[in-house]
C-alpha cells in the first residue's frame, strides 16, 4: 500500500472515530482497525512481501498510522465517556430539599379507643396501679358468682349477656359483660395489697345509637387493709384532672347500687355548654362518667381474702363514652364502623403516644 493510500485509510479511520455516536461503535471501530484482523494490523502482515530496502519507511508509516489511530480512538473514549456519566448524572438528579416521603408511619392512624386506652393506663400507672388483663371468655364464676352476683340474681338479666352453650358439667361460658373478672382473678392470685387497673374489651347483648354489643372498659381495685373511701375519691379526682387536662374539675358521688360494692356510689363530673362544644370541670350542668364503691365483703370472702382483715375499692368506666367526651366525636357507632376517612379524621399518629411528662394529647 502507497503513501497516499495510508493517507486516504488515516482519514477515513479518523473521521470515523470523531462520528461515532458512542462508547459501543467506538470499540467496533477500534476492532476493526488494531484488532488482530484490523485494517491497520492487515498492514503491517504487508511487510513481509515488500523488497527490504521498502520496509523501512513503509513499517514507519505503518506504525505512525497505528499511532495517531490510537491517540484519536483514546481521545474519542475519554470525550464519550464524559458525556455518558454527565447523561448518567442527569437522569439521576435528586432534589434534595423535596419533603421526605410519607411512610406508613406518617400515614397510619392510631384509633382513638387505643389512644384513649393509652391514656388513661398512663394516668393510673403513674399513681402506682398495674395493668392486669384476662380472657374475653369468661366462667360463670369469674364474671357473676364471684362478684355477688349469683344466678337468679336480677342483676343477671341487666346485662344482657352472651351465653355460650352449656358445658358437660351445666355451666355456661359468657363473653364477660364487665372486666370485673379480670378483678377476680388477680385477687384468687395474688395477695394484697393490691393496685390494678383491667382495660379490655366487654360484651353486652345491646345495640342502638348509644349502646354496641362490644364495647371498651377500665376497672379499678385497690385492697389493702386500711384503703378507705377517701382514698377512692383522691385517686377520681386526681385521674379526671389528669385526663381531662384541666387543673380543677367539680366531681359528684351520687349513692347507687351494684352487687359488687357496699356502699356503692355514679360519679358525674360538672361542665359548662360553650357554642357548639363544652368545657369539662366548671359549669352547671352534670355528666355521669363512672361507678364505683368499696368492694362488698361477700367479693372478698368469695376469693379468698377475710373482709374482717382486708377492704378496698373498685370502679369501673367506659373508654368509649369518654373517647367520645374528650374529643368531641358525636357517633358511637363510627367507632366501630372501619371507616378509613373517619379514621384519618379522628385518628391519632403512631407516635403521639400519650405520656404524662409531655402532657397526654399534646
Ligand atoms: C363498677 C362499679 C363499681 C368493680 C368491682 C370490682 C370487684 F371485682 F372488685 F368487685 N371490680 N369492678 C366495680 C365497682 C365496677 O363499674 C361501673
Amino acid at each position: 500500500m502507497s503513501a497516499p493510500e495510508l493517507d486516504t485509510l488515516r482519514s477515513e479511520l479518523l473521521e470515523a472515530i470523531a462520528r461515532a455516536p458512542d462508547l459501543a461503535k467506538l470499540e467496533d471501530l477500534r476492532v476493526g482497525a488494531l484488532g488482530k484482523k484490523g485494517s491497520v494490523s492487515a498492514l503491517m502482515l504487508k511487510l513481509s512481501e515488500l523488497p527490504p530496502e521498502a520496509r523501512k519507511d513503509y513499517g514507519q508509516a505503518v506504525n505512525a498510522l497505528k499511532a495517531s489511530v490510537g491517540e484519536a480512538l483514546e481521545a474519542k473514549r475519554a470525550e464519550l465517556a464524559k458525556e455518558a456519566t454527565a447523561e448518567k448524572l442527569a437522569s439521576e438528579r435528586a432534589d434534595v430539599t423535596l419533603p421526605v416521603r410519607e411512610g406508613p408511619l406518617a400515614q397510619g392512624r392510631i384509633h382513638p379507643v387505643s389512644q384513649v386506652t393509652d391514656e388513661i393506663t398512663e394516668i393510673f400507672a403513674d399513681m402506682g396501679f398495674s395493668i392486669a388483663e384476662g380472657p374475653d371468655i369468661e366462667t360463670d364464676f369469674n364474671n357473676f358468682t364471684a362478684l355477688n352476683i349469683p344466678p337468679e340474681h336480677p342483676a343477671r338479666q341487666d346485662h344482657d349477656t352472651f351465653y355460650f352453650e352449656p358445658g358437660p358439667d351445666g355451666t355456661r361460658a359468657v363473653l364477660r359483660t364487665h372486666t370485673s373478672p379480670v378483678q377476680v382473678r388477680t385477687m384468687l392470685a395474688e395477695k394484697p395489697p393490691l393496685r390494678i387497673i383491667a382495660p379490655g374489651r366487654v360484651y353486652r347483648c345491646d345495640s342502638d345509637q348509644t349502646h354496641t354489643p362490644m364495647f371498651h372498659q377500665v376497672e379499678g381495685l385497690v385492697i389493702d387493709e386500711e384503703t378507705h373511701l377517701g382514698h377512692l375519691k383522691w385517686v377520681l379526682e386526681e385521674f379526671c384532672k389528669a385526663f381531662f387536662e384541666v387543673k380543677q374539675v367539680k366531681m359528684r358521688f351520687r349513692a347507687s347500687h351494684f352487687p359488687f360494692t357496699e356502699p356503692s356510689m355514679e360519679v358525674d363530673i360538672g361542665y359548662a355548654k360553650v357554642g357548639d362544644g363544652i368545657r369539662i370541670g366548671e359549669g352547671e350542668e352534670w355528666l355521669e362518667i363512672l361507678g364505683c364503691g368499696m368492694v362488698h365483703p361477700n367479693v372478698l370472702a368469695n376469693v379468698g381474702l377475710d373482709p374482717a382483715r382486708y377492704q378496698g375499692f373498685a370502679f369501673g368506666l367506659g373508654i368509649d363514652r369518654l373517647a367520645m367526651l374528650k374529643y368531641g366525636m358525636p357517633d358511637l357507632r363510627a367507632f366501630f364502623a372501619g371507616d378509613l376517612g373517619w379514621l384519618k379524621h379522628y385518628g391519632f399518629p403512631p407516635l403521639a403516644i400519650p405520656t404524662l411528662a409531655a402532657g397526654l394529647s399534646s
